[in-house]
């Protein structure tokens, strides 16, 4: 299992371009040879949030994919600073990514996305609404009221619900979401910069649930279709991952955290300071 996440210091990202203001709001998305997906999810990203008075920032994070996903993101950099390619070389893993890019921003609320089209854009403002309105953390559902999957095959859907329902002894009452294995969700970077987490495996939210200093969840419904185009990253190596998880998680349940770990904050996303309407 890989150590909890910590940005070495000094470390550079290759960012194409820094974005011109202190963004609200940072948009991750990992990417894993999506190179025919990622120009019309910029798109459509764009599309959904510019009508907002919103400053935010979208930052892609390659594990070098060499499909040229690099071009098209640089290429769509050039003309919207807002948008941040990072390429990691030699590592590999979606928890990973996804910490790697918040570390990179200064942005209060942090937030992820999936580069397939499975979670729609049009739905972030409605999330952002939702934490502006004082959630702590706001997940895209698929398992809320409204919320569902069309096109799965019904193996796959019983699979999500058991993974699910392994997860309810290690959420905590009050704040347990209905989807806690969702990609699609927004936090707030003071909930969240005071824990390690960890940089391994494909279910950061469900961490995230178990361990921040989260006090409030909103789920908001959507419809998490089948992949646009390319293949899946889900594999044995993710379930393995997740089992893992699962066991520290229910380990780490009901211990009182130790002065070490009170005390060590996670230095990379210690940055952003409180948002509106908390
Ligand atoms: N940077 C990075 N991104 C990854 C990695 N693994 C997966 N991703 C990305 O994480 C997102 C989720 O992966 P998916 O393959 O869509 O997983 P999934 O949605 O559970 O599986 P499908 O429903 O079959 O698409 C996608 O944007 C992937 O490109 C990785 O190791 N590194
Ligand atoms: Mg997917």
């Amino acid at each position: 299992m890989s150590p909890p996440f910590r940005m070495r210091s000094g470390e550079k990202a290759n960012v194409c371009e820094a974005a011109p203001c202190r963004p609200a709001l940072a948009l991750v998305i990992p990417t894993l040879r999506e190179a025919r997906n990622i120009r019309p999810l910029l798109s459509r990203v764009r599309a959904a949030l510019d009508p907002h008075e919103l400053a935010y920032e979208v930052i892609v994070v390659d594990d070098e994919s060499r499909d040229g996903i690099d071009v098209i993101v640089a290429e769509m950099a050039r003309e919207d600073p807002r948008i941040r390619l990072i390429v990691r070389s030699n590592e590999r893993g979606l928890a990973g990514a996804v910490l790697r890019g918040w570390a990179e921003s200064d942005a209060r609320v942090l937030a992820v996305m999936d580069a397939d089209l499975q979670h729609p854009p049009e739905l972030l403002p409605k999330l952002w609404t939702e934490l502006d309105h004082g959630a702590d953390l706001v997940v895209g559902s698929r398992y809320t009221c409204g919320g569902c999957m069309r096109g799965w095959k019904l193996v796959r859907q019983l699979i999500s619900r058991a993974a699910i329902w392994m997860t309810l002894p290690v959420q905590r009452a009050g704040i347990r979401a209905r989807d806690p294995m969702s990609g699609f969700f927004m936090v707030r970077r003071s909930c969240i910069e005071r824990i390690e987490l960890q940089k391994s495996g494909f279910k950061i939210l469900l961490e995230i649930l178990a361990r921040a200093e989260v006090r409030s969840v909103v789920e908001v419904p959507f419809t998490f279709g089948r992949r646009h185009s390319g293949a899946s990253k889900a594999s044995l190596r993710v379930a393995f991952d997740y089992m893992a998880l699962l066991v520290r998680l229910y380990r780490q349940k009901g211990r009182t955290p130790s002065h070490e770990e009170r005390e060590v904050a996670h230095p990379s996303l210690r940055r952003g300071q409180e948002v509106a309407g908390s």
